[in-house]
């Protein structure tokens, strides 16, 4: 099948031009003015909208078992619903419980993402360690296309890493060439902070945040922004929330390092008034982790992502409804972390960033998908509208406006973090490998359809240890043996 995609404006990382798209089967095959195609080619009418890459969103949770329930969203419903949204593609987590082989929690998840209607691809989170860890992060990076290790420095008693599992796991993944991701909160820190806060008698949502200072944040951004640092391993910290970490993270870059940093499209717009709701369900609605934050760090978030400090945008889309919120009425510690958001992320970046002034279209292309690509090392398979890349493509109307409700959303959660936010900016038309899969307000996504994208590791080149490097080679001291008397 052929289709020319016309008419519109192609948007990419780089720049801007009124280009046509000619797609060849699941593959794009041109970009270029007045392109050719035979009279039995499907022919869209782009009409003036832009033409870009289709979203990429790293930082995805479905079906997660986590905090004794599952998330409501699996991968097929999750990845129509951000296609829906102008994402083609995401990157989801394989959480091994502790003492689990990571090869095994790797293939129950592939089995449990069959079912995705786009592509993804699947970081791998180290919770343990022994010798099995390291050989299985190994295989995974020689053989299943696993690049990243995700670390959660948050969790105490479930899934959080100490500093020797961090500095095993960097030092095993600087062998492999893989990246480290970090949930950079001090865990031991929250622990106790929620036990204090339960104590005094809060023990509403509001506890949430009380227990999550930004302090709490910016401490874990540091300490794994140094163990990299020493240890001459990139990183990537995922839902940057706060100046605390931000703060970290443009240290780090300004000296050189190799720090990568992603911020959540709802951490940008949404401020911790919501934990102060008089409404109990809804103000647990908004318990995730990182928290909202007070006001001055959404605007903090924007211009790190204005200045290059953050590069990445994702939405950490891990859904709980209502009902299984609850499990915390009594107990804020045991309201399940999570909020969905996957379908919404693009609409909300256009509509608070670009029509703002905050960034070009270019921009945007490269925080919601180019960015990623490169980071993950699937560029230009993904994230570009280039010939040979696959044909993941958004049509976006600049002017389409909308109200973003759970009574229209197509996520499968009861409620939505952006309810009645207005919105101008939305996916008229969304392509998987070249299939229309959401068009004229409709899903036509394919259960199943969706590919394990493999992420290859980095070539040894990839050394932060730069600025190790540049001091003094350590020498050995030669000297008489001291004479015991
Ligand atoms: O911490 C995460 O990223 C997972 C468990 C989703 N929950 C959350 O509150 N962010
Ligand atoms: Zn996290
Ligand atoms: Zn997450």
């Amino acid at each position: 099948m052929i289709t020319l995609i016309r008419g519109g404006t192609v948007v990419t990382a780089e720049g801007e031009l009124r280009h046509d798209v000619r797609i060849e089967g699941e593959t794009i095959a041109a970009v270029g003015p007045d392109l050719q195609v035979p009279a039995d080619a499907r022919v869209i009418d782009a009409g003036g909208a832009y033409v870009m890459p289709g979203g990429i969103d790293p930082h995805t949770h479905m079906e997660l078992p986590f905090m004794g329930t599952v998330a409501s969203e699996d991968f097929f419903t999750g990845t129509s619903a951000a296609a829906a949204g102008g994402t083609t593609m995401c990157i989801d987590f394989v959480i091994p419980a502790p003492e689990e082989r990571l090869l095994d929690a790797f293939h129950k998840w592939r089995g449990w993402s069959e079912k995705a209607a786009c592509d993804y691809s699947l970081h791998v989170a180290i919770t343990w360690w022994d010798d099995s860890v390291r050989e299985d992060m190994g295989t995974l990076a020689r053989e299943h296309g696993v690049n990243s290790f995700k670390h959660f420095m948050a969790y105490k008693n479930a899934i959080m890493c100490d500093d020797e599992t961090l500095v095993n796991s960097f030092k095993t993944a600087k062998e492999l060439g893989a990246l480290c991701t970090l949930h950079a909160e001090n865990g031991e820190l929250v622990y106790v902070l929620q036990q204090e806060i339960f104590d005094k008698g809060i023990t509403g949502p509001e506890g949430h945040p009380l227990s999550r200072p930004p302090e709490v944040e910016g401490e874990a951004a540091n300490r794994a922004i140094r163990i990299a640092e020493v240890l001459g391993v990139p990183v990537y910290l995922v839902h940057t929330s706060c100046i605390d970490a931000l703060e970290a993270v443009t240290r780090a870059r300004l000296e050189g390092q190799r720090v990568f940093a992603e911020v959540l499209a709802q951490h940008l717009v949404i401020d911790d008034s919501v934990y102060r709701d008089p409404d109990w369900n809804t103000a647990a609605h908004y318990v995730m982790s990182p928290p909202f934050r007070p006001r001055e760090h959404q605007e903090a978030l924007w211009r790190g992502l204005a200045a290059g400090m953050l590069q990445t945008t994702a939405t950490d889309h891990c859904c709980f409804c209502t009902p299984q919120k609850q499990a915390g009425l009594d107990d804020f510690r045991q309201i399940p972390n999570g909020t969905g958001g996957v379908e919404d992320r693009l609409s909300v970046l256009w509509h608070h960033g670009v029509r703002t002034g905050r960034l070009t279209p270019s921009e945007f292309v490269a925080i919601t998908s180019t960015n990623t690509a490169k980071i993950f090392n699937i560029f230009p398979k993904k994230g570009a509208l280039v010939a040979g890349a696959d044909a993941d493509v958004v049509i976006w109307d600049p002017d389409r406006t909308r109200t973003i409700s759970a009574a229209t959303h197509h996520q499968n959660i009861d409620f939505n973090i952006y309810e009645g936010m207005e919105v101008t900016g939305d996916a008229a038309i969304t392509l998987s490998r070249g299939l229309v899969v959401w068009e004229d307000g409709q899903l036509k996504t394919v259960r199943g359809r969706g590919r394990y994208i493999d992420r290859p590791c980095f070539a040894p080149y990839w050394d932060s240890q730069r600025r190790r490097n540049a001091r003094a080679e350590p020498t050995k001291v030669h000297r008489q043996r001291p004479v015991t008397k």
